[in-house]
């Protein structure tokens, strides 16, 4: 049986919230890019009706490096809340995710109302700062598999992110070396430029995606740019840090807490 929008931006939810994991939509029902977006933003909508907030968005699949490790090639955007922000260093509880993974990312902290499609020049007037990051993704598909339209619809898998120190805006976030290692051993390395070949294009394609569906990006928010390297899959005791050539270091602990709603 066909489920409705509705039914599926729920499930999403419930099954994120409850950290178990749904079938893949695409394997009962085929769904539109345009729906697969609704089906998030429905999903979004029980988080904000619980009274999360929404801190910005995201992008994913920026980087070759990202599609090929998991099947899917076209950009695809997601919102975060505040209640997937962890502080630099803290803790996140494992007991909350399914199968976490981690990916270095750069983020951009935005300083004035974004309305329209931004051009590479006057990026940099837009933003209060710009920081090293790190995002946790968590699929709430079995084995981490999905479709494009099953991941956008999923928010895409969007579960926690950490922002390193701001540093401004004019600074370089372009050909930048970044490794990202768990227990001091390195999991992960690449360069920044991996992303669009500057991750400033990140900034100008969520400005181009936004302001077409009348969306405005708020001083404040916060955009991911995509990871620039394949994501690592975290476990309780692990210590993860990323260092960013010129952005300094952003680091998270796993830990297992099956009662505490710890951070
Ligand atoms: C989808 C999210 C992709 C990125 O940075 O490319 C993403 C996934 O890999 O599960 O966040
Ligand atoms: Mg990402």
């Amino acid at each position: 049986m066909k489920r409705s929008i509705q039914e599926l931006g729920q499930n999403l939810d419930q099954a994120a919230d409850a950290a178990t994991v749904t079938q893949q939509i695409s394997l009962s029902q085929d769904i539109s890019l345009k729906e697969a977006y609704k089906i998030q933003e429905v999903s979004i909508d029980q988080r904000l009706k619980r009274g999360e907030v929404l801190t910005g968005y995201k992008l994913g699949f920026t980087s070759k490096a990202k599609m090929e490790q998991m099947g899917v090639h076209d950009l695809i955007w997601g919102r975060l809340t505040d209640k997937m922000h962890y502080k630099n260093g803290g803790n996140l509880n494992s007991a909350q995710f399914i199968h976490p993974r981690v990916e270095p990312e750069i983020a951009f902290l935005i300083g004035k109302t974004i309305d329209h499609q931004l051009v590479l020049e006057e990026a940099t007037e837009y933003l209060d700062g710009v920081a090293a990051a790190l995002e946790v993704i968590d699929s709430r598909y079995e084995n981490f598999k999905f479709s494009l339209e099953d991941v956008i619809a999923d928010n895409c898998s969007s579960a926690a992110y950490v922002i390193g120190e701001w540093h401004p805006p004019a600074t370089t976030v372009e050909d930048l070396n970044i490794s990202l290692s768990i227990n001091n051993e390195v999991s992960q390395s690449g360069n920044s430029n991996a992303i669009l070949d500057n991750p400033m294009e990140s900034l100008i394609a969520i400005s181009r995606i936004l302001s077409e569906q009348g969306i405005a990006i708020e001083p404040g928010m916060v955009i991911l740019a995509g990871a620039a390297t394949p994501a690592s899959f975290i476990h309780p005791g692990d210590q993860i840090n990323s260092t960013f050539e010129g952005l300094g270091e952003v680091s998270l602990n796993v830990v297992q807490n099956t009662d505490n709603n710890i951070k």
